[in-house]
């Protein structure tokens, strides 16, 4: 298999499908496109039928859409357990990502997910209070059931860490204010060995201007 991500650095998206494949052990090669390239573009479309990535090539097989591919994943490798055992943790399970891949748009346009910087709290507005809310809900009230089993959001590892992993560096990088349960459930995911080789080779990418150059408060420069 072979999984077509953006910069690693700040796509948010290909993080998802990448993360849940490294904790997975799924073998797979990467191939990184760096965003606002003058190439950028047309590398994409030599790979993506919907002229975004992430994109999953296995033989002739073009999966497109971060959650398809976890999907996918999930299906080919089912001992790695991307989604909970019990019918009913994975109907919620799949309840939390469906809401996630569709929603919170105000937080992910107020807080692009940028892994090479940190910015200082500040007022970001009610629409991206409601977002943030709303996660911190998901999370507390998973994390309250599953405490017993593991850190992550169903104890284990799932597809759902996966898909909300990008939430939690934006919520990591922008300050912004968790309570202590939410605050310990980021920590395991910045903590998860996989993460963080995937945080460590988008530092050593290029920084991108149009991403940088955002009016924030800037508290660290990684
Ligand atoms: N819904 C898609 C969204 C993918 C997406 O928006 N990808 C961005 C990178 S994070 C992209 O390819 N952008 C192309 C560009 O900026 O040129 C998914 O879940 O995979």
């Amino acid at each position: 298999m072979k999984l077509i991500v953006a910069s690693k650095r700040y796509s948010s998206w290909s993080l998802r499908p990448w993360l849940a494949m490294r904790v997975a052990g799924a073998p797979f090669e990467e191939h990184v496109i760096i965003l606002r390239q003058p190439d950028t573009k047309a590398e994409i479309a030599r790979y993506s039928p919907s002229g975004v990535v992430p994109v999953l090539r296995d033989g002739d097989l073009t999966v497109w859409d971060s959650l398809a591919i976890i999907e996918y994943v999930a299906e080919r490798f089912p001992e790695a357990g991307l989604w909970p055992a019990d019918a009913g943790q994975r109907a919620v399970a799949r309840s939390v990502s469906a809401e996630m891949h569709a929603g919170f748009q105000a937080l992910r346009m107020a807080c692009p997910m940028n892994l090479g910087m940190r910015f200082a709290a500040r007022d970001r507005g009610e629409a991206v209070d409601a977002a943030v809310a709303r996660v911190c809900a998901i999370w507390r009230g998973l994390r309250e059931k599953h405490a017993a089993s593991g850190p992550f959001l169903f104890g284990a590892f799932t597809a759902a860490d996966a898909m909300y992993a990008p939430v939690v560096c934006r919520l990591d990088g922008y300050s912004i204010p968790v309570d202590d349960v939410c605050r310990a459930y980021m920590d395991a995911v910045l903590a998860l060995p996989a993460f963080q080789e995937w945080r460590a080779a988008g530092l050593k990418e290029p920084g991108i201007a149009d991403y940088d150059n955002i009016d924030e408060t800037l508290v660290a420069r990684f």
